[in-house]
Formats: structure tokens, sequence, C-alpha cells
């Protein structure tokens, strides 16, 4: 319990970093103290300005959000970095121990870096995540980047939190690219070829030209495809300019009012399915006669259909 959440939130406001890790863990476990932090927040608080990074793994994503974010330090802005865990809920994120290792920037005070699973407890999407971002705004972090891996649903779905996403991709990846067609490529407003010290990265950036200049909305924002080469730094201000380019588009256009709306309508669906999930379901879940059912239906006595009816009182 916390006694005092004008107390909790002043700390996290004054940028205090264990207030800050509390904050999330009360978040993600959705506690009642978390939900009376959270009424603040919403309605108090501006969200910082957020990046997605995805793209296949060790494409150089985290390599490449550190250098990016040495940059923004060298200009003293403060950056947070969630790095989705692609793994279940409960790995305990060993595994991303390496995933995200960014030693160079890790003992940074203006950066904060923080991993969190990418599904909830009930399986949807973890709608702590845009919670976090408001907290890390809180505490004034003026840049938040999301590193997600992969290029599942999960994946576009956060990335689509985003103000400006980058898709990170490397020279081999030909026949890969043709599968994310449909999926993250049409999301992505910077593409990264990294690993251009390697063969072929200038046969992938027309690669990818060509499948964005497919978009429909190519006469508006145009994404860039840079080629990067992550390890020697090269080709890193250009994103970080593209981003700033980015920025400004969507402030001229009015867009970026207009994504932070879809990105409130989706966490209040998020919510509603999380409580109708509490309220009504789980407490079947939990009822003896839910496991009666079952074995009916497998008797062919009962049908789900009829019986999800009954239930839900439908
Ligand atoms: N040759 C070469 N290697 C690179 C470059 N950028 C990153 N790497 C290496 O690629 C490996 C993966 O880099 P990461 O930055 O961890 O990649 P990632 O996309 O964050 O990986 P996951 O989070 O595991 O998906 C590391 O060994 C990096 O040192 C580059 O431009 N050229
Ligand atoms: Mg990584």
């Amino acid at each position: 319990m916390v006694d005092n959440i004008d107390q909790l939130y002043a700390d996290i406001q004054r940028g205090n970093e264990n207030t800050i890790a509390k904050a999330i863990s009360m978040v993600e476990d959705g506690t009642k103290d978390a939900v009376k932090l959270m009424k603040k927040v919403y309605r108090n608080i501006e969200p910082a300005y957020l990046v997605g990074i995805s793209g296949p793994p060790g494409s150089g994503k985290s390599t490449i959000t550190q250098s990016i974010v040495q940059l923004w330090r060298k200009e003293n802005i403060k950056v947070a970095i969630i790095a989705i865990d692609p793994t279940s809920h409960f790995s305990g994120g060993a595994l991303l121990g390496d995933r995200i290792r960014m030693d160079k920037i890790s003992t940074d005070q203006g950066v904060f870096i923080r991993s969190m699973a990418t599904r909830g407890s009930l399986g949807g999407l973890n709608s702590s995540i845009y919670d976090t971002v408001l907290i890390f705004s809180l505490a004034g972090f003026e840049y938040i980047i999301i590193e997600t891996v992969g290029v599942g649903q999960n994946e576009i779905d956060i990335v689509k939190l985003a103000d400006t996403t980058i898709f990170v991709t490397v020279p081999e990846a030909g026949d890969e690219i043709q599968a994310y067609k449909a999926g993250l490529m049409e999301v992505g407003d910077i593409f990264v070829v990294n690993k251009a010290d390697r063969p072929k990265s200038k046969q992938m950036v027309l690669t990818i030209e060509q499948l964005v200049s497919f978009r429909e909305d190519k006469n508006i924002w145009m994404p860039p495809v840079l080629a990067t080469n992550a390890l020697k730094e090269e080709g890193i201000t250009d994103i970080k300019k593209r981003i700033n380019d980015h920025h400004i588009y969507l402030q001229e256009n009015d867009l970026l009012q207009k994504n932070r709306r879809e990105v409130i309508r989706a966490q209040m669906i998020n919510l509603m399915e999380k409580k109708l999930n509490e309220k009504y379901i789980s407490p079947i879940l939990k009822d003896q006669k839910f496991f009666k059912h079952i074995e009916l239906i497998c008797k062919k006595k009962e049908d789900p259909y009829s019986v999800v009816n009954e239930l839900l009182l439908l």
C-alpha cells in the first residue's frame, strides 16, 4: 500500500528512479494504488514523444537505440527505453538481459531502461505499456523509445502506440521483407537497413524503397530508407534528423493528436476487455460448473454456443 498518492506523484515528477520503478511495477501488477495514480496522471500529463523501433531479431535495434540516445544525451535530453520482452509473461526476462544490453548508456542518470512483457496476464496487449509511457512522461523524459522484436500482431499493436515507427532490417533479409509487407512494412515511418558494412545493402535499400513507393499515403509522408552501420555509429545522425522531420510533419498536419486519440481508443478497449474479463469471465473459469459443462460438451450432451450464452446470461 502507498500512504499518499500525491507524494508518489510528486516523487515521480522529481525523477526519483526508485519511485519510477516502483510505480511501473504497481501498474504492471494492476494494484488499486496504481489505478489511483494513473487517474491523476491521465488528467494532468501530455505524453512524451514516442518512438517505436522494431524489426527482426538481431537486426541491431538496441545498438541503434543506444547510439540515438547518446546523441540526445549530448543535448541533455532525458530518454526512457521500454524493451518489450517477446517471451511469455512468466519468463522472468533472463533472455532480455542480452537483448537490451546498452552498456554505453545504462549508467547514465538521464536514461531509464525498463523491460516489459508483451502480453498482460489475461493474454491481451499489455495495457500497462502505455501507462508506463505516461509515468515516464510525468518524470520528465522527453523521448521514449519502445523496442519490440518480431513482426506479429502484438508488435504491430505496440508500434501503433508510437508517434514515429522505425523499422530496422539487414541486407540479407530480402525474402523476409516480402513477408513483412503486409505487417510492419505498412506502419513504418522510417526504414533502416542496418549492417551496411555487409554486401547487398544498397540492393536492400532499393527493394524497400520500391515497396514503400506503393503505399497509398505516399504523397503525404514518404518514409525514408536509410543505410546504417550501427557498430561504427554511421548514419545515426540521419535517423535522429528523420525522427525530427517526422515529428514536425505530424505536428503540421494535426496528426499527432489524431494518433493520440487512436491510442486512447485502443487503451479504452483494452481496459474494457480487462474489466469484463475480471468481472464476468474469471469467476466462471474458477467455477466447478464450468468444468462440468466441458465434460457435457465432450459427451455431446451440450454445445459451447448454448453454454456460453447461459453462463453469460445472454
Ligand atoms: N556487422 C554489424 N554488426 C552489427 C551492426 N549493428 C549491430 N550489430 C551487431 O548485431 C548484433 C545484434 O545487435 P542488437 O543491437 O543487439 O540487435 P537487436 O535487433 O536489438 O537484437 P534483439 O533485441 O535480440 O532482436 C550485435 O552483436 C551487434 O554488435 C552493424 O551495423 N554491423
Ligand atoms: Mg535488442
